[in-house]
């Protein structure tokens, strides 16, 4: 039996598993044809603790209901929209620009259906700061409007709303567009997500580590804090894979990931750099604490036991690592960083392997 947990919702519902219902079909199945209890009449109902969740011996699956944004200063229109799209998603609302711009900014809904005419900020200027900010512009907008004007369409669209909708409106009509904007929503997400990830380890891949270590850099010369960075190179690994074979190979890099990921902090960034070469970006650190970091990361792999018997250093699978931290100036570049972290892993693999060696 399998229980999962999605977080941020509010809505529980209880599916049977008596039929074995594949992976793809149970969030379909799940909202289309069992009863939803709220979180905590279910919770209260069986007794069970928050985190263990079953029913009837099946499973529960705590799905989170999309969010969207309705913005209208007419409380009509809110209340006819909330009608609309109640049942199948979170409805947040605002009434000015002020209130969605705060609501869009906290609370990352999926979409926003946003109304023309407001007094203060109108809808065009609503959607221009949501599309010139990082955190919101991403997030689809749709207008909703009485204006039946090519002109406002038009500077609209030009704004980078997805769509535009003029009254009346068919309730169906709005539901599929709204559908299909969340829809393409997630699908740049994931196309994103693969753009930045290294497809073996789940880590940031190379391209991904070029553009935060250059955005890092730049912060770095105005800030005028330390920067380091961690090079990290498997011992002996060609003869590894020699020994127990490509595809093992593999299975090891994935697990070195997970051992050096496991470590380093959220405001890291750990990433595959070539083959069998990791790297990790620490904002803001100083030379101790990425030694520091990088031993426990030594240890931490050393510490996975996975067996290298060819290895002429130990009888597990070990890295070596090169650190340089750096007081950014303008006019270098973080090609020099690199440089610099690299002629230290050379040291530490020449010196022996299996260690750490840095430089600031
Ligand atoms: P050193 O201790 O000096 O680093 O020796 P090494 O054998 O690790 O270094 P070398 O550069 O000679 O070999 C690296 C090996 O890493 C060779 C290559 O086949 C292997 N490798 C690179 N990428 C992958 C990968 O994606 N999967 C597997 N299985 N092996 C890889
Ligand atoms: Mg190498
Ligand atoms: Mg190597």
């Amino acid at each position: 039996m399998k229980v999962e947990f999605l977080k941020n919702s509010s809505t529980i519902l209880a599916v049977d598993c008596s039929k074995n219902i594949g992976k793809q079909n149970e969030r379909t199945l799940l909202m289309g044809k069992h009863a939803s209890f709220s979180a905590d009449e279910f919770f209260e109902a069986h007794e069970v603790p928050k985190n263990v969740v079953t029913c009837n011996g099946g499973e529960a699956i705590m799905l989170p209901r999309p969010r969207i944004l309705v913005v209208d200063d007419m409380r009509s229109n809110i209340e006819l929209l909330c009608k609309i799209f109640g049942d199948t998603y979170e409805v947040l609302f605002a009434m000015n620009g002020a209130t969605a711009l705060h609501i869009a900014t906290t609370q990352n809904p999926e979409l926003i259906l946003l109304d023309v005419l407001m007094p203060e900020m109108d809808g065009y200027e609503v959607c221009r700061r949501l599309k010139s900010s990082h955190l919101t512009k991403m997030i689809p907008i749709i207008f909703i409007t009485g204006l039946d004007d090519e002109g406002g369409e038009a500077l609209g669209l030009e704004l980078g709303a997805e769509d535009y909708i003029t009254k009346p409106f068919k309730p169906i009509i709005i539901k599929m567009r709204v559908k299909h904007q969340i829809e393409l929503k997630h699908a740049r997400e994931q196309l994103t997500r693969l753009s930045i990830t290294d497809g073996l380890t789940g880590l940031a891949n190379r391209r991904h580590f070029d553009e935060v270590l250059s955005s890092e850099y730049n912060r770095h010369t105005r800030t005028g804090r330390d920067l380091s960075l961690i090079l990290m190179d498997v011992d002996y690994f060609k003869i590894y894979n020699d020994t127990y074979g490509h595809v093992n190979g593999d299975k090891c890099l994935q697990r070195l990931a997970q051992g050096i990921s496991s470590i380093v902090r959220s405001t890291d960034l750990a990433a595959r750099y070539g083959g069998e070469e990791f790297a990790c970006i620490l904002p803001e650190t100083d030379l101790d604490g990425a030694v520091s970091i990088a031993e426990k990361i030594r240890l931490n792999i050393m510490g996975l036991e996975i067996p290298h018997l060819t290895s002429l250093v130990a009888d597990c699978v070990t890295i070596s690592i090169g650190i340089f931290t750096a007081r950014c100036v303008s006019g270098e570049s973080e090609f020099h960083i690199i440089a610099e972290a690299d002629k230290q892993l050379y040291l530490a693999k020449t010196s022996g392997r299996n260690r750490v060696s840095f430089k600031s």
